[in-house]
């Protein structure tokens, strides 16, 4: 790959860090692309480069920060952190407003959420030449810098701009939607966004057809371009453009399943649940991941199968997230109002049929849950990739349960003897689950398995070699050219 260091830019910094009694503690931070690269640096990153440098936003202001750490960046599990600092405004109109209310919904098929105000996108372009100038600080000739996600679409050809030569890659983590949807960007954002992003070596997507709609938004955005095979040629640059999709440390969580003590927090969760069966979803309280519909779906199937009353528990933990915007918070009050009309309504004095955590849970926890689940239930309307179905699979050590999965999850493409269900279908979702909690046990196992090669085969490591090691077919390219 490179001797060089590798600098990697995602608007989280892989930890949270906060302040108790005047020193700063830090936690790791939730969510999968954060889960997905400390994956990476804990296995194959450090043999690769010479350092590994990560930028990210700071969830504390520069004057906390540098009160308790001074001008030091903190050094942890082998990762450096370059804190950056955003305003109060830039928080608003930059994460809040362009990224959560702009490109979030949109690019989720969320349409009618989008509110298209013009200072977001000004508010845009000023986060990325903020986060260009700290990179600035820290990139030297030789380096790769890695940007991940559509908080930074402007940035490789901000970065290209000042080092023609650098080794840019940018991978998009939440689908790239059809044109249809794109052209809903007013049309100078949308061709920003693009020639942006074109700034990069290689720029991936988690399938292929968020590779084949972002092709076709660029020759429906852009003036003719040149396009061999899966490169696009502008100003005499190649930018690779390929799927790579994400997926988990398979042996991490496989191994962590197999330890006597997560089998015995396994055990005393279903001892204390009472229930025969356990149904088990673990999202983000995000409103693509389509909870409310699936609680519906829950609903139907206590509704139409009453023999299941007292006999099945849904253990539904929910991380907070983006608490600020307003859709997220509409989206938490259905949901919970839901969930208390469900076991009012079908609860008995000693049984409640959904168990719900609103919090985030430590690794040893989350391993126990998916240890303890006969039915992990994944039904999100839209998902990039969707880690959580490829961690349950990896824990299931006994190679039983059942995966229900969305069909537009984009794990859905490469799970595929999970049972498929379209999420807005509650019917659907209610009749799978008679149909998972009855599957005989050799189609448990035949399935399992075949899921678990399958992610064992194409692990995180995988994914992130792929990537960094698709640089080279650039140059093999422009050599073949020459
Ligand atoms: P997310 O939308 O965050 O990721 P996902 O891929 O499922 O979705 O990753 C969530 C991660 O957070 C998982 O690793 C899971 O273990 C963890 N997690 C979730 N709830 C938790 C809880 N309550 N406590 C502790 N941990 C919890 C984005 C895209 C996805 C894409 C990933 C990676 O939206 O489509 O798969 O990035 O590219």
């Amino acid at each position: 790959m490179s001797a060089g260091k590798l600098i990697t830019v995602s608007f989280r910094l892989p930890f949270r860090f906060s302040v108790v009694r005047s020193r700063l503690v830090t936690s790791p931070s939730v969510g999968g692309l954060a889960t997905a690269l400390r994956s990476y640096f804990d296995n194959g990153a450090k043999n690769e480069f010479s350092s590994i440098h990560w930028i990210g936003v700071c969830d504390l202001s520069r004057k906390v920060f540098e009160k308790i750490c001074g001008d030091e960046n903190i050094k942890k599990d082998g990762i450096t952190m370059h804190p950056v600092f955003q305003s109060r405004q830039m928080k608003e109109k930059f994460y809040d407003g362009f990224c959560n209310s702009v490109l979030w919904p949109l690019f989720l098929y969320f349409p009618s959420f989008a509110v298209y105000k013009k200072e977001f996108f000004e508010e845009y372009v000023t986060a990325n030449k903020l986060m260009l100038e700290k990179i600035l600080e820290v990139y030297e000739p030789g380096d790769t810098v890695w940007v991940h996600d559509y908080h930074w679409m402007l940035l490789p050809s901000l970065l290209r701009e000042k080092f023609p030569d650098a080794r840019i890659g940018f991978f998009l983590h939440i689908p790239f939607p059809s044109f249809e949807l794109y052209r809903f960007l007013p049309k100078s954002w949308r061709t920003q966004i693009i020639l942006g992003l074109m700034g990069a070596d290689v720029i991936g997507f988690q399938t292929d057809e968020f590779v084949r709609h972002f092709v076709e938004s660029v020759h429906r955005t852009l003036p003719p371009v040149v396009q061999n095979k899966s490169a696009f040629k502008i100003n005499d640059r190649s930018t690779l453009v390929q799927s790579f999709s994400i997926s988990i440390d398979y042996e991490k969580f496989n191994r962590a399943c197999k330890s006597s003590e997560i089998k015995k927090n396994a055990k005393r969760i279903r001892e204390k649940l009472k229930a025969t069966k356990l149904i088990l979803s673990v999202d983000r309280l995000d409103y693509t991941k389509a909870i409310y519909n699936r609680l519906e779906g829950f609903e139907m199937f206590l509704a139409q199968n009453p023999q299941y009353k007292e006999k099945v528990s849904y253990i539904l933990l929910l991380v907070p997230t983006r608490e600020s915007i307003l859709k997220y918070k509409e989206n938490k009050a259905n949901v919970e109002s839901l969930i208390s009309r469900i076991n009012g309504t079908y609860g008995t004095l000693g049984w409640a049929p959904i168990v719900y955590q609103h919090q985030s849970v430590d690794f040893k926890k989350l391993v126990a849950l998916y240890s303890s689940a006969d039915v992990a239930l994944i039904v999100p309307s839209r998902d990039g990739m969707n880690l959580v179905a490829k961690e349950y699979i990896s824990c299931r050590s006994n190679s039983d349960g059942v995966l229900i999965l969305s069909e537009t999850a984009g794990a859905a493409s490469e799970l595929l003897d999970a049972i498929i269900v379209n999420s807005n279908d509650r019917q659907e979702i209610a009749d799978t689950l008679v149909k998972a909690l009855n599957m005989s046990r050799e189609d448990q196992k035949r399935r399992i398995e075949k899921m678990q090669e399958h992610i064992r085969q194409n692990d995180v490591l995988g994914w992130a070699n792929d990537f960094l090691n698709s640089f080279d077919k650039i140059i093999e390219q422009v050599e073949t050219e020459a």
